[in-house]
């Protein structure tokens, strides 16, 4: 059986003072019945992981290098996110992708790194809307889990994240049918890759949740939870779509 998983993508949000907004979850959830994950900015990893040593919640990083160390300026490795304090490591966002020119081989390069260390890895994958329009969402989302995710990954190393990208950040969500037809695929292809291992990975889907669309996205098969961006800022918000799960 898998866990149910809310995880929060702070991206570029998130300075000292909202430290506050952890505090506020945790209080709201000192004992959750599924797994919960804040990834917010490089800079609040060590402060977050030490205000939750003792609270199940994880905390993870948004991006990590292929290296441990060396000439990267601006860089984080894994080793790095791990000694502040990080259990996982948000990999192959689109945002990523689409900024810094990620490939699927560098993302799973990258997920090499983080799963040595022993990092959760929550690698993201999904089509644009040019790649829905034409029909090719389920080739894009096939080639992309194929690409980005590398051979050491198992069920309880990686987590698999559906982000369509043209859901992200525009409170458009695709229909209860696609996301599920997705996510059958993504399961199916996993199945195929892994073997009966690929039961247990999980499937987050990811795109404008929010506390009032949450519980009919967490009722679709093979949704096992939600990386949720904007709507995890807020602890209050964050709570309403955990307790939907
Ligand atoms: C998708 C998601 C979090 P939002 O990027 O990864 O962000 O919930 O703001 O669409």
């Amino acid at each position: 059986m898998r866990r149910k998983l809310a995880a929060g993508n702070w991206k570029m949000n998130g300075i000292g003072i909202d430290l506050e907004q952890l505090d506020r979850l945790m209080e709201l959830h000192p004992n959750p019945t599924v797994d919960l994950m804040i990834c917010p900015p490089a800079t609040l990893i060590h402060p977050m992981a030490a205000k939750t040593s003792e609270h199940p919640i994880h905390i993870g990083g948004q991006d990590c290098h292929t290296n441990e160390k060396g000439a990267h300026t601006g860089d984080i490795s894994a080793v790095m996110l791990d000694d502040a304090g990080a259990r996982a490591v948000i990999l192959g966002h689109s945002e990523r992708r689409a900024d810094h020119g990620e490939t699927d081989a560098v993302v799973a390069s990258k997920s090499v790194a983080a799963l040595e260390i022993g990092l959760t890895a929550v690698i993201c994958i999904g089509e644009t809307l040019e790649e829905r329009e034409s029909g090719k969402t389920l080739d894009v989302v096939g080639e992309q889990l194929a690409g980005s995710t590398p051979d050491i990954a198992n069920g309880g190393n990686t987590v698999i994240a559906y982000e369509p990208v043209w859901a992200i950040g525009t409170g458009k969500i695709p229909t209860l049918e696609q996301i599920a037809e997705v996510h059958n695929f993504i399961r199916a292809e996993l199945e195929k890759r892994f073997g009966e291992d690929g039961k247990a990975f999980r499937v987050l889907y990811g795109g404008s949740v929010k506390p009032s669309n949450a519980a009919e996205i967490f009722a679709i098969d093979n949704v096992d939870g939600a990386l949720v961006g904007g709507a995890s800022l807020k602890a209050d918000d964050f709570s309403g779509i955990i307790t939907a799960l």
